[in-house]
């Protein structure tokens, strides 16, 4: 099946209307529980199940207008991204996939509120705030499971960017990946703080979907990964339910470690952790051998992403003066 005939079938819409313009917003977010690996390259479905934390108001909104040439255009932050650029290329590869027909371009505006640097999903909001954008456009009346699935192909964790606050990615097992949906748990946790340090503005060395299948195809260990996800995410998801903040932290920083030991694990090895984010790691442990309830995820890059509770954020900041907090459920 090719990628456009999955994307088709799962718009199945006999003739859209097409509005004169759309405007969609979708947040960004954060594994607790990380996707790394892929079952299927093509349509972006994953080895296993992953759980994120939606950022609330830090994210991406994309406004669609008809093209007035016969080609995509693409402004990201009021700068135009140029035609040889791999995310434009990435971009309209997805346009020309989920598009009624060949003669339908569009010109696309995004803008992301959320600090580019700092490691958090761009491509994620910026796909789901797409996909939610040209459901409207094309007044295709999807709901929420579709958009899922359709943010999904473009990129993977952009599936759990279609709702914010706990969504638990379901790996499913149709082979086409209709059941590979981010669902939106109904669990809130108006205590919990996100605090981002960044800690490095350059590039990354490698790409996360590059790593991930480069992990994937040469880590010896990359087979224990699904078993520990198994265990791990329920484990993650009672402690949500229990609001066991310790049992939280522990889970969620067990589980970057571990993707990051792959990582190390993988031929040639994949290290994206610099000195300052050892640094700042050692200090993370030194604050909690104090006392202080703080833990950290980390993604495919050098930064960190911080778990506390509100009632430790003055103490967090004091040893952190640089960090960005983000309230990731409204009261
Ligand atoms: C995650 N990451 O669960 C994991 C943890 C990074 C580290 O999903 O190839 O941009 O587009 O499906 O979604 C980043 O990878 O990869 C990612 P593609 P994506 O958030």
């Amino acid at each position: 099946m090719t990628r456009r005939k999955a994307i088709q079938d799962i718009i199945k819409i006999q003739s859209s209307t097409q509005n004169c313009g759309a405007k969609a917003y979708a947040c960004s977010n954060i594994a607790l529980i990380k996707y790394w690996g892929k079952r299927d390259i093509t349509l972006n479905l994953p080895v296993t199940d992953s759980l994120s934390i939606g950022l609330n108001n830090y994210g991406a909104t994309t406004i669609i207008n008809p093209s007035k040439k016969q080609e995509h255009t693409w402004q990201l932050n009021n700068n135009n991204i140029a035609k040889n650029h791999a995310a434009y290329k990435r971009l309209c590869a997805f346009l020309d996939d989920i598009r009624p027909d060949a003669q339908t371009f569009y010109d696309i505006s995004s803008n992301m509120n959320i600090p580019m640097a700092a490691g958090l999903a761009s491509s994620a909001c910026g796909f789901a705030s797409l996909v939610k954008a040209l459901n409207q456009y094309h007044a295709w009346q999807l709901p929420a499971s579709k958009l899922s699935a359709l943010a999904r192909i473009g990129s993977g964790s952009a599936c759990r960017s279609i709702c914010n606050g706990f969504v638990h990615w379901h790996r499913g097992i149709d082979k086409n990946g209709y059941d590979s949906i981010g669902e939106a748990l109904k669990l809130t946790w108006p205590e919990l703080r996100i605090g981002l340090l960044c800690l490095e503005t350059k590039p990354k060395p490698i790409s996360s979907t590059k790593a991930m299948l480069q992990t994937q195809s040469t880590s010896d260990l990359y087979s224990a990964w699904p078993e520990q996800v198994k265990k791990s995410l329920p484990c993650l998801l009672q402690s949500i339910k229990e609001h066991d903040f310790k049992r939280f932290g522990e889970i969620a920083e067990h589980n970057a470690l571990s993707m990051h030991a792959l990582m190390l694990s993988a031929r040639p090895a994949i290290i994206y952790s610099t000195s300052k984010t050892w640094e700042n790691i050692n200090k993370i442990h030194k604050l909690r051998s104090q006392g202080l309830a703080i833990y950290f995820t980390q993604d495919a890059g050098p930064n960190l992403k911080c778990l506390f509770l509100c009632k430790d954020q003055q103490d967090v900041t004091d040893n952190f003066p640089n960090m960005q907090v983000i309230k990731v459920f409204d009261d």
